[in-house]
């Protein structure tokens, strides 16, 4: 009987991993509503995100360099899971994530195009946090909507990231958390923060927020490592932007109730696209604001 104790550890492997996304599904079909959003589960919190919406207000396009494989920037959802010391985020993209840039040859993190920055508003209040995209996104938040963290999934090792960000965003430097582990496995990126440097387990009434960009190794001098999004794509510019810096540099988002459904994708689009369009040197009010999902409101 060879094959089925073959199959035994990785069974056994896989319901582990799985088990509170597993047990959160079956819980949302046995309500009848098939929502799988929400942190109702102490300590879990995940949210879904459509397919074939990578493409930020609806017109945007990948560079058109052979490594931006089609489907690398489509998020598809986000899992935040308390770990005892550590929370781990898991955010799961269209395709296999690849390192066609061989990022152990930099420092980096096994992965080399994608780049995730996952805002946290921890209080929900007016005035608390920052408003601001960090450089280089080009997108604001509410004042209400405030973000207090952000993690920086970046395939760029530590040191890296810290001069960069001590460089470009050195008034958020509280706000950013590198992770302890940045890795990627399958079509999922995963990091794993400190929970005390977090502010504690996730929390009902915390509110998220992802975007999704490309990791740009010779960022503009105002740019933390983002790729940028020009009027026409190019070998490593995604198109269907501006030349200018107030379309927003974001490919994807989560919209609506961040419940996965169709419709999310045509919110984000509005979302992404309500920007001011005949402005080269945008105000901060000029540029697109980018909502909070909060799973337990
Ligand atoms: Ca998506
Ligand atoms: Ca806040
Ligand atoms: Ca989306």
């Amino acid at each position: 009987m060879p094959a089925p104790l073959l199959k035994i550890p990785s069974i056994t492997r896989f319901s582990r991993r799985v088990t509170p996304a597993l047990l959160f599904a079956v819980g949302a079909c046995a309500s009848g509503g098939g929502a799988t959003g929400g942190g109702a589960q102490p300590g879990f919190v995940s949210l879904q995100d459509p397919s074939g919406d990578d493409n930020g207000d609806g017109k945007y396009v990948y560079p058109t360099d052979q490594v931006y494989k089609p489907s690398s920037f489509d998020m598809r959802s986000l899992e935040v899971e308390d770990k005892g010391a550590t929370v781990e985020f898991r955010l799961k993209m269209g395709r296999r994530i690849e390192d066609p840039w061989d990022s152990k040859a930099w420092g980096g993190n096994g992965f080399s195009v994608q780049m995730a920055f996952i805002h946290i508003d921890t209080d929900h209040k007016p005035g608390s946090g920052a408003t601001v995209g960090l450089p280089g996104t080009n997108v604001r938040f509410a004042d209400a909507e405030a973000w207090d963290k952000v993690v920086i999934i970046s395939p760029q090792g530590p040191t890296r990231l810290a001069s960069e960000i001590e460089a470009k965003a050195a008034e958020h430097k509280a706000r950013i958390m590198v992770p302890q582990i940045t890795r990627a496995t399958g079509r999922t990126l995963i990091a794993v923060v400190s929970k005390a440097e977090l502010g504690g387990a996730p929390q009902p009434g915390w509110g998220y927020q992802v975007l999704i960009q490309s990791n740009e190794g010779f960022p503009a001098k105002t740019d933390l490592l983002t790729r940028k999004v020009n009027e026409f794509e190019g070998q490593h510019r995604f198109g269907g932007g501006s030349d200018y810096d107030n379309d927003p540099h974001v490919i994807d988002i989560f919209a609506g109730g961040a419940k996965g459904a169709a419709d999310e994708a045509a919110t984000q689009h509005k979302i992404l696209g309500s920007y001011k369009k005949d402005v080269t040197e945008p105000k901060p009010e000029d540029l697109a604001l980018v909502p909070m999902i909060y799973p337990d409101a």
